[in-house]
């Protein structure tokens, strides 16, 4: 008898469209999960994940940590990227080569050739936790995607439009989940909602997300 691996639905990759610029490649990045974990524990335990403070004061929900040649950090005087890690005077640790490699992959399959991230924000989200709808716009090129990688819990991402204004759209992202953001949907306002608390067999009871960007 074969072994029934997979239930009723076998695992599958596709490519969705999501909006011009979005595409969403479901479990582009199941085959690396493993790695991508280990690497994770590799880089954040050189650089711990930390709550940074927003400029207003309030810690943010998700613990954070970066890697690569430059890491987004937010504290009272601002939000901006810088070569160290604030909590040690450090350089970030390196971006390990199969997240470099997944990011320019992922990129690829998405129609943006040549993505060479410079800078690697890693959120890790507990129950409770979430990020308000916002723009990514602390990068120098905004015509450079920036790719996201969803591991472990699964979670609501919102996609909005150019104004804060605009009624988003709500997306479920699943481990393994890679979606690349370009063109008109770069500076789209998005956020992700609460996490729900539950159990992953590879990440317990915590969602990861990998943003690469290009930051200069
Ligand atoms: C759309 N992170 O770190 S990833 C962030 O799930 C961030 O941790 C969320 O937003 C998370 O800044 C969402 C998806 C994402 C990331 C960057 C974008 C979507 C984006 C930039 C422009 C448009
Ligand atoms: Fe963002």
């Amino acid at each position: 008898m074969t072994q029934d691996l997979f239930g009723e639905q076998p695992p599958e990759q596709t490519v969705e469209p999501l909006v011009d610029g979005a595409v969403v490649l479901r479990q582009f990045a199941l085959p690396n999960a493993e790695s991508l974990m280990a690497d994770i524990e590799t880089v954040t335990s050189e650089a711990p994940f930390r709550h940074m403070k927003t400029p207003g004061g309030h810690a943010m929900s998700a613990a954070m940590s970066c890697c690569g040649d430059l890491g987004w950090v937010t504290d009272r005087r601002g939000y901006r990227y810088q070569a160290e890690d604030p909590e040690s005077g450090r350089p970030w640790p390196a971006m390990p080569a199969a997240f470099r490699e997944l990011a320019r992959s992922a990129a690829e399959t998405a129609g943006f050739e040549g993505f060479e991230p410079d800078a690697c924000l890693i959120n890790r989200y507990q129950p409770g936790a979430k990020m308000g709808l916002h723009q990514d716009k602390d990068e120098q090129d905004f015509t450079q995607p920036i790719v996201s990688v969803s591991l472990g819990l699964p979670m609501v991402f919102q996609f909005g439009g150019l104004k804060r204004s605009e009624r988003p759209i709500r997306v479920p992202l699943a481990h393994g989940d890679v979606v690349v953001w370009g063109g008109p949907a770069r500076m789209r306002y998005h956020g992700v909602l609460t996490l729900k608390a539950g159990e992953h067999p590879l990440t317990g009871g915590y969602r990861y997300n990998l943003t690469f960007r290009r930051a200069r």
